[in-house]
C-alpha cells in the first residue's frame, strides 16, 4: 500500500474540480456518478446528501504522522461533490470530537493502514481499499462500454488488485492476473483467474493496474508495433503510475489514474 507524499497532492485543492470534469469526459462518470454507481444509490440520492450533509476531514498523527495537504485534499474532493466540508483544527480523538461538535455527518480519517469515511448518523463506513477498487472497476466498465466476456489483465495482486479482480469478474470480464511474485499464483488460480506471467500482455486491451512501482510499463508491453494503441484502456489506481513517459503520452485520454479523488468520491457512496 503506497503512502502518499505531500508533493503528489500539493495542488489537489486547485485541481479537484477540474479532474471531476475530465473524468466525466473520459469515462462518463464524475465523482457523484461514481459514488452512486459503486454503492447502488441513485445520483439524486448522492446529490441530496451533498446538499444536506457536512463532511469533516480529521488529521491523524499516529504512525508516520500527518501528510501535508492530505486532509485538505479530502475536504476539497468532497467539496467538489457539493458537500459542506472542513478540516478540523485538532487531530486524532480530539479532532473526531471537534467534528461531531461542529455537526459533521461524515468523518474522513486515515492512519498508515486504513483510510475510512465514517457516517456518524448511520454508523456506515466507506473503506478506501474497497471503494478504490469498486470505483476503478466501474471506470473500466464504463470506458469499455461493458466488459461481459472481455479479457482484462489485472496487474498486481495485492489488496487493491484482488478487490479489482473480484469486481471485474463480477462485471463479467475474463480476468487474468499478472504479478511478478510467483507465490501469488496459487491464490490467483484458486480464485478461478488466469495466471498471466509468461503470457503476452498485448493480447489484453483492457488493463487494471494496481502495482506500486512507477514507470515500468512500456508502450511495447501493451501494443504491437503496427498497432496504434487505440483500443487500449487502462484503469490505474496503482501509485506511482506504471506507464513510462512515452506510454503515458501515447495513451493520453485512454488511461485513468489519480492519487486520491476516485477512491474518496467512491467512499462517500459506501458511507451513505
Ligand atoms: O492524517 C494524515 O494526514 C495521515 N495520517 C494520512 C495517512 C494516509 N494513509 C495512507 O496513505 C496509507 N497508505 C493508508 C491508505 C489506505 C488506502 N488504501
Amino acid at each position: 500500500m503506497t503512502r502518499l507524499i505531500t508533493e503528489w497532492i500539493s495542488d489537489m485543492e486547485d485541481t479537484a474540480c477540474n479532474w471531476n470534469e475530465q473524468l466525466k469526459e473520459m469515462t462518463g462518470l464524475g465523482y457523484i456518478e461514481l459514488a452512486a454507481q459503486v454503492s447502488g444509490h441513485s445520483v439524486e440520492e448522492i446529490l441530496e446528501a451533498a446538499d444536506t450533509m457536512k463532511v469533516a476531514a480529521v488529521p491523524i498523527t499516529s504512525g508516520l504522522g500527518v501528510i501535508g495537504n492530505f486532509a485538505e485534499s479530502v475536504a476539497a474532493i468532497t467539496r467538489a461533490m457539493g458537500f459542506d466540508s472542513f478540516v478540523t483544527e485538532t487531530a486524532d480523538v480530539n479532532g473526531l470530537y471537534e467534528a461531531r461538535v461542529k455537526d459533521a455527518d461524515i468523518v474522513f480519517m486515515a492512519d498508515d493502514d486504513r483510510y475510512i469515511a465514517l457516517n456518524l448518523n448511520k454508523g456506515k463506513i466507506g473503506d478506501n481499499n474497497i471503494a478504490t477498487a469498486a470505483g476503478y472497476a466501474e471506470i473500466l466498465v464504463n470506458m469499455a462500454g461493458g466488459l461481459e466476456g472481455s479479457p482484462v489483465a489485472v496487474l498486481g495482486y495485492g489488496i487493491i488488485g484482488q478487490l479489482l479482480a473480484d469486481n471485474l469478474a463480477k462485471a463479467g470480464a475474463a480476468v487474468g492476473v499478472y504479478d511478478k511474485d510467483e507465490s501469488k499464483r496459487e491464490a490467483v488460480e484458486n480464485a478461478g483467474l488466469k495466471w498471466l506471467i509468461g503470457e503476452d500482455l498485448r493480447d489484453y486491451h483492457y488493463i487494471a493496474d494496481a502495482t506500486n512501482e512507477g514507470g515500468w510499463l512500456t508502450l511495447g508491453d501493451l501494443t504491437a508495433a503496427d498497432d496504434d494503441s487505440n483500443d487500449v484502456l487502462i484503469a490505474a489506481p496503482g501509485i506511482p503510475l506504471s506507464l513510462n513517459e512515452e506510454a503515458a503520452g501515447a495513451l493520453r485520454g485512454r488511461y485513468v489514474h489519480d492519487m486520491l479523488e476516485i477512491g474518496t468520491a467512491a467512499m462517500i457512496g459506501f458511507a451513505l
